[in-house]
């Protein structure tokens, strides 16, 4: 991964999202010069002109702004030398993993974020439909995220960072709530342990731990703190004791 020239790069958000963490792993990954400018998602009319959802990350670039983590990977991909898809085929199926990462786990993972890191409480019908929703995904990505040793290949992609940081999350509120792993489910722990090795993923959860708790504090979450730490110790050891 070599660097070219680039343009300034600006990153807005902050490390509690783990949308963020794709973000700045793919800028650090990529080699690119980039800033960060910390704030936080907002409905502001001056944030929504940078980001209409008004979500984080949003990055700020010579030509203008870009929300929506895929677009952000893309405008990376293009602009930065990084490990891309050799072809058109595993493109689409590198992004095909992806969509189901973001539709079919972290966003109904993302539904009960109130009751786990949020101080508010999550219904028993909507645990019981995100269940629902997880096992039917947990079999797709069964299906498609075959380590070899990365999603990518050989070398990790930006596939492999929007799964590893959504399953950061996914995977702490899976315990949480279920007592489950998806790692473990997944299949994926050994790759886990492999990515949170990496220098990008040691700045960036380096970062996210610095902020987690102070998050949790102020939401007075359920969520516990310290944090687990996911990838301490052979991923499948934690994993069998949580299924007991
Ligand atoms: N689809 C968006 C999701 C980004 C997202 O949900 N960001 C969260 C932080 S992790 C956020 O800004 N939440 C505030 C909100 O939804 O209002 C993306 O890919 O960037």
């Amino acid at each position: 991964m070599n660097a070219v020239a680039t343009p300034a790069l600006r990153l807005h958000g902050y490390a509690v999202s783990n949308y963020f963490n794709i973000a700045h792993a793919a800028l650090l990954e990529s080699g690119a010069a980039f800033e960060i400018v910390e704030c936080r998602a907002s409905q502001t009319p001056a944030f929504l002109d940078i980001s209409p959802m008004g979500k984080i990350p949003v990055l700020e670039t010579p030509d203008g702004w870009i929300a929506e983590t895929v677009a952000i990977l893309g405008y990376i991909e293009d602009y930065c030398v990084h490990t891309r898809p050799a072809t058109a085929f595993q493109r689409a199926r590198q992004l095909q993993l992806i969509n189901v990462v973001q539709l079919y786990i972290e966003l109904p993972m993302r539904s009960l974020y109130p009751g786990v890191f949020m101080g508010g409480e999550n219904s028993a019908a909507a645990i019981a439909a995100v269940r629902q929703t997880l096992d039917r995904s947990t079999a797709a990505l069964r299906q498609l995220a075959q380590p070899q040793p990365y999603l990518a290949g050989e070398e990790a992609g930006h596939v492999d960072l929007f799964a590893f940081y959504c399953l950061d999350l996914a995977e702490r509120v899976s315990r949480h709530v279920y007592q489950r792993s998806l790692l473990h489910e997944l299949g994926l722990s050994e790759w886990a342990q492999r990515m949170a090795q990496r220098p990008s993923s040691q700045q960036v959860l380096g970062a996210f731990a610095e902020v987690f708790g102070s998050y949790l504090a102020e939401k007075q979450a359920a969520y516990p703190f310290p944090a687990e730490d996911l990838y301490a110790q052979p991923a499948s050891a934690s994993a069998r004791s949580i299924r007991g």
